[in-house]
């Protein structure tokens, strides 16, 4: 590390407290949801899924995460899957639901001093009274946001830190008041509030009773930049949402590049990923984008990939609290290109160094554009002053991301120590590397043996939901449109998943407005020939009208409402089945009322799909055998309701048709 670059370049920095400190950081974060981007974690073998969650949160070990910031579900579609709600319907509260009151408490667990941060993205239809407008009755929806806050603490003992308005939309400075008002009167004062999730909006800053009402100015994907105006604010300044790039070694780059330039650049003394993991079906948009990759509940097989390592070298060396140091005084560019940021602990006894030196081919983020400039190798001469005169030696960490053809890069590799003679001290800083120097001595780059090889989702797949607790969303089901709960039944049917959402919920993905179903997703994007089988039954009150099942689906996300495949739909109330080759049953391939078995209680569909041949019973009397030229050649399976409304499915079973 130290001298081995040929350069005709020595730079010199200086490192120095003597005049004081920077601003205080507030740890690097990852984002679980907006939407469900967690969703296949939980399911996972309890061995990888540890391993899986400590190279996310355990401390000194792997990404070491400070901050997770959660999706406060609003039963609604906002990127991968929905996210339920806590009030489904305006009569019950339920704190059961999902998975990131489970990822939470996991990750408090491994780092109790991990912040937690929640924020909305849709919200049930019930809060805007049918309109889309949230803040129709402010109150009602702090009254909402503040139970999410207390469910978390009074059931499962988790202290909400930061809480947020609605993520990149309109921001409504009354409520913000508002909910800064019911926070205080209930108690949770120590909660802070983040504006507004979007941009340094001016509406937010530019009120003082509003500035006053807030903790932290948190902006998307702010490219290293924030206004000169709001650095005045004498606010704490984030980058609440950022990276969002697929996950090889120029995702690692980009993480690289912004960790620093964000707080180098930009003040922003915060910086979360989205997303956490990519832990939903590979086929649904945002393939990747993620600090790691593990989604195969089935063969239990994940991926470390290199962001995690590149957090490694900020997260394992500081923790919240800690300050950087001042511009020039260990915080700057680098001569040749790149950056380094310097902070230390609060008694100034410890010294963390982060430098990096990205080059601008190998390190652009999804958004924004990354404007041109030029990195080279240098031999940096680094002089300690001030509290750190003292000083040694130094660990030093080191990552190197080649992208030569066939070369391998090396992630957060140990390299001892370096020795620091009368307070100065020579490395070599080279293009495409990150380098951390530091006094804390309890680096790991945490490894565990290779988990089991990759496969294909396993068939046949069976699930009867008796396994689940009471309100549980099932594992293996991403439902792209409503939202799905494990509800007890009795009788032979015993546990059922019911679809719960009855209005249409106040959108995130603006699309999702364009049609009432609801669609829930399973398996392999790829699947071909299927057969599909399940037990369903309309509700009697606030029951959908019908019911489908569906092979080769080819859409989730935003783009659900423009999903293809083979809809089977029957609606029980007016014994009509249709096959539609569109999940909006518009293009209708046959339908008919005659002779048809459909029962107004539970009903037993089986659609299946072989080469162009598509075959539905339904209680085991065929409805439809045909040919059918122009579908989908593959995609998911999945299963649904034809407008929001109470459903039961049961005995839910997939195979190979051929
Ligand atoms: C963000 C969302 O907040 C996330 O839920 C996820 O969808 C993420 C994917 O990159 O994107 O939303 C943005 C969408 C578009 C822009 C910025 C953020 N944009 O075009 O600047």
């Amino acid at each position: 590390v130290w001298l081995q670059l040929p350069s005709t370049v020595l730079s010199q920095y200086v490192i120095d407290d003597s005049r004081g400190v920077g601003r205080q950081f507030d740890g690097i974060g990852g984002l679980s949801g907006g939407s469900a981007t967690s969703k296949l974690l939980i399911g996972y073998p309890q061995k990888q899924r540890d391993e899986i969650l400590d190279y996310l949160f355990k401390p000194s070990f792997g990404a070491s995460l400070q901050i997770l910031k959660v999706e406060i579900g609003g039963d609604a579609q906002a990127s991968d899957a929905t996210e339920a709600s806590h009030m489904h319907v305006p009569w019950e509260e339920n704190y059961e639901r999902g998975y990131e009151w489970w990822l939470m408490k996991e990750a408090k667990k491994r780092n109790p001093q991990i912040k937690l941060y929640g924020l909305p993205w849709a919200f049930p239809g019930w809060i805007g009274n049918g309109t889309q407008n949230p803040y129709i009755n402010r109150e009602l929806l702090a009254d909402y946001i503040y139970r999410w806050i207390n469910g978390a603490k009074v059931q499962h003992n988790l202290d909400i830190d930061y809480i947020g308005i609605w993520n990149e939309r309109y921001c409504d400075t009354e409520y913000l008041k508002i909910l800064r008002k019911t926070l205080d009167k209930k108690g949770y004062y120590q909660t802070s509030i983040v504006a507004s999730d979007n941009w340094f909006d001016p509406k937010v800053t530019g009120d003082t009773s509003v500035v006053a009402a807030f903790d932290v100015l948190g902006a998307h994907y702010p490219g290293v930049v924030s206004p000169e105006v709001v650095k005045q604010l004498g606010k704490k300044l984030w980058s609440s949402e950022d990276y969002s790039t697929f996950n090889d070694d120029v995702g690692g780059g980009c993480w690289a590049r912004i960790l620093n330039q964000n707080y180098e650049s930009g003040l922003m003394t915060s910086t979360i990923a989205w997303n956490l993991i990519d832990s939903f079906y590979q086929g649904l948009p945002w393939d990747r984008t993620s600090l790691m990759t593990a989604r195969q509940p089935w063969s239990g097989y994940y991926s470390v990939e290199s962001p995690i390592w590149m957090s490694a070298h900020t997260t394992q060396f500081t923790e919240i609290g800690w300050s950087y140091l001042p511009h020039g005084l260990g915080v700057g560019a680098l001569e040749q290109g790149g950056s380094y940021v310097s902070l230390t602990s609060p008694d100034h006894k410890d010294l963390t160094i982060v430098i990096e030196k990205m080059s601008h081919d190998h390190s652009p983020c999804i958004r924004p554009a990354l404007p041109p400039y030029t990195v080279a190798n240098e031999n940096a001469t680094i002089q300690l002053e001030g509290s750190f005169a003292g000083v040694t030696a130094l660990y030093v960490w080191q990552s190197v991301l080649r992208f030569d053809s066939g070369a391998s890069s090396t992630y957060f590799l140990d390299m001892g120590s370096v020795p620091v003679i009368n307070g100065k001290v020579t490395v070599a800083i080279g293009v495409d590397q990150v380098l951390t120097l530091t006094t804390v001595p309890t680096g790991t780059h945490g490894t565990y043996d290779a988990p089991p090889p990759p496969a294909a989702f396993p068939l046949p797949f069976f699930e009867d939901f008796e396994k689940y607790p009471l309100s549980a969303e099932p594992f293996s089901l991403a439902p792209q449109q409503g939202s799905f709960d494990v509800v007890n039944v009795g009788g032979t049917y015993g546990k059922v998943m019911r679809q719960m959402v009855l209005q249409p919920p106040i959108a995130w993905c603006q699309e999702t407005l364009y049609f009432n179903s609801s669609l829930n997703l399973l398996g392999r994007f790829n699947w071909t020939d299927v057969e599909v089988q399940v037990d369903v039954k309309v509700g009697q009150t606030n029951g959908s009208n019908g019911v489908f099942i569906g092979v080769r689906i080819d859409n989730g996300g935003c783009q659900t409402y423009v999903a293809k495949g083979l809809f089977f739909f029957i609606f029980p109330n007016d014994n009509i089945y249709l096959l539609a080759s569109d999940i909006q049953g518009k293009n209708v391939l046959t339908s008919g009322r005659e002779k048809v078995a459909i029962v107004s209680d539970w009903n037993h569909l089986t659609l299946t799909v072989q080469g162009q041949t598509v075959t539905g019973s339904c209680n085991n009397q065929q409805l439809f055998s045909m040919q059918v030229p122009n579908v989908n050649a593959n995609g998911f399976v999945g299963l649904g309701t034809d407008v929001y409304g109470y459903a039961d499915f049961d005995n839910f079973r997939v195979d190979n048709s051929s």
